[in-house]
């Protein structure tokens, strides 16, 4: 019973404490296919203030999406079809990047979500 009480303490502590970042976690990849529709999907949720993978996959060759810029990166990264290609950023602490077609005709976000 002491032994109970005392698991149950602990996890009400552990509860309260601020969630410690990750130090061990690797980026967080976001798979993106190229498809008919555009962008799937066309957002992606990540953690504030984290290194992000966006794995771009075109999927179809029919596309003006045979490549992709993403904001605040000045690379313009080409989209061979049905291979994948990752694109490296760091997650802002709040907000939204935008990413498109270089057309800007197909476009999606990466959305921060605080956690
Ligand atoms: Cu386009």
């Amino acid at each position: 019973m002491r032994r109970l009480l005392l698991l149950a303490l602990v996890s009400i502590s552990c509860k309260q404490q601020p969630p410690a970042p990750k130090a061990s976690a690797g980026p967080q990849v976001r798979e993106i296919a190229v498809t008919g529709k555009g962008f799937e999907p066309a957002r992606v949720e990540v953690t504030p203030g984290q290194p992000v993978v966006l794995r771009f996959t075109r999927k179809v060759a029919e596309t003006c999406a045979d490549a992709v810029d993403v904001q605040g990166d000045s690379v313009r990264h080409m989209l061979p079809l049905d291979t994948p290609v990752e694109v490296k950023l760091s997650a802002p602490p709040s907000g939204e990047l935008a990413f498109a077609c270089p057309m800007k005709m197909i476009h999606g976000a990466v959305v921060v979500v605080a956690q």
